[in-house]
């Protein structure tokens, strides 16, 4: 079976998390994606976070399945000869470095399109035009800029950064649409484009409820949703919400049977209106059902933290996966708290193939997220992170360099 992006040609000139997570999509989707490493060094991640002496990071394999990787120095006169070679035969150079790096390595947007009038040029940057445009940033800058750390957390502690990398793999998922989408417009103009994904942007984004959040918030002055109501302040801007759901379905995270001793027995448990009566009768509190002060939506909203104590106390009774069992039997929203040992344990997902093992020549088997986009007729095939400069020699060959010219530019350190 053919794959969706077959025929795409992409010179990877990304480094670190967010680039690399939208080239590895494209890679999964079909796309001939080559990684263009620095020779001798290459991607700073192959060596970050290392587990096994001498192998390459998981960091760096778990975000550069499927691609190809030579070395190339950009910065020799020669190399640059060889990128140029690259430019010409590939459809989208996706990079990532800090603001102004591939300007001054001498390939500027009017440059590449001379060589390249179709090339779409794919950039992750930090921040958008503006003040901040030049700065370097990694993820969780990102968040803090972006909305999500001053909207996470409790009220009374400081902001907080996500465990998702939504900075980093967030953008490399804008990244990736705003790529597929210029090629699709290419069909139509023959032209190239340059496609920015800016961090901040994808941030705010994926906040984009909690924007909407400060505008209730100017209006109304209150949000009845929120931990904060009704006996709490609001201030001026969105305040941290803790584990209250983002929207009108009211949730919270509650103890399960074994919290002592296990940090995540916990479920995240959802009042959800339609299914009220069947939460009364599950608690055991079946008088909630018509009272009230406890019967409607709006009534419930200055209770939902006596409400909770009151789940609580019956799924504290529970593990969470037997909760989850019957609050499922009555359609009652909820999930359990799974730890990454629980995930990457788990049955369904290897068979779905979004959790996937893979074995590398150096490190052995490991565990890695596979393709969360499923295509019917683009399947994923898994493929493992290729060594530094692997294939050098053979993209070379492809671009037409003999032998001899190979051996002479390796000798020149070019490649
Ligand atoms: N041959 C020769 N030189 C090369 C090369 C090659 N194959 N590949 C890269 N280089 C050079 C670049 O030209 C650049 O040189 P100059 O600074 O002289 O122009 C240099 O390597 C390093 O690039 P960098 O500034 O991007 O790298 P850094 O480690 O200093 O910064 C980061 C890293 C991530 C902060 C920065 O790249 C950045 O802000 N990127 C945009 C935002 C982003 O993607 N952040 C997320 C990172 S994931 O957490």
């Amino acid at each position: 079976m053919g794959k969706a992006l077959d025929g795409v040609r992409i010179l990877d000139f990304t480094h670190v998390q967010s680039g690399p997570t939208c080239t590895q999509l494209l890679a999964w989707f079909g796309a001939d994606v080559i990684k263009v490493e620095r020779a001798g060094a290459g991607d700073i991640t192959r060596e970050q976070l290392r587990d096994v002496p001498g192998a390459d990071s998981l960091y760096f394999t778990m975000l550069n399945h499927n691609k190809r990787s030579v070395t190339i120095d950009t910065k020799n006169p020669e190399g640059k000869l060889v990128l140029e070679a690259l430019i010409q035969k590939c459809d989208v150079l996706v990079e990532n470095f800090a603001p102004g790096a591939l300007d001054r390595m001498g390939f500027t947007w009017e440059r590449i399109q001379e060589l390249n009038p179709r090339m779409i040029v794919a950039s992750v940057k930090g921040f958008g035009p503006g003040p901040y445009e030049d700065c370097k940033v990694y993820e969780n800058v990102a968040q803090c800029v972006g909305g999500a750390a001053s909207t996470t957390g409790f009220d009374d502690g400081p902001p907080v950064v996500t465990g998702a990398q939504i900075g980093d793999s967030g953008t490399g998922l804008h990244l990736a649409l705003g790529i597929v989408t210029a090629l699709y417009q290419r069909t139509m103009t023959g032209r190239g484009q340059k496609v920015l994904a800016a961090m901040q942007d994808g941030v705010l984004n994926l906040c984009r409820v909690k924007l909407r959040d400060q505008q209730r918030l100017e209006r109304t002055g209150v949000m009845k949703e929120y931990p904060q109501y009704p006996n709490g302040t609001f201030g001026e801007a969105v305040p941290r919400a803790g584990n209250a759901s983002g929207g009108g379905q009211p949730g919270w995270i509650l103890k399960c049977k074994g919290w002592e001793h296990d940090p995540n027995a916990y479920i995240y448990f959802i009042t959800q209106a339609p299914v009220w009566v069947k939460i009364c009768n599950v608690i055991g509190r079946e008088e909630w059902a018509t009272h009230p002060d406890y019967a409607t939506p709006d009534a419930r909203l200055p209770r939902l933290k006596e409400i909770f104590a009151e789940v609580e106390r019956w799924t504290m009774t529970k593990t969470k996966f037997e909760a989850m069992e019957i609050l499922n039997e009555h359609d009652i929203p909820c999930g359990p708290i799974l730890s990454m040992k629980e995930i990457a344990d788990d049955e369904s997902l290897r068979k779905t193939g979004t959790i996937v093992e893979v074995e590398h020549p150096v490190r052995g088997k490991y565990l890695t997220v596979g393709n969360p986009i499923k295509l019917s007729d683009s399947p994923t095939d898994v493929k493992r992170s290729p060594l530094l400069g692997e294939h050098t020699d053979e993209v070379m060959a492809e671009l037409g360099y003999s032998r001899k010219q190979i051996d002479a530019l390796r000798t020149a350190g070019a490649i």
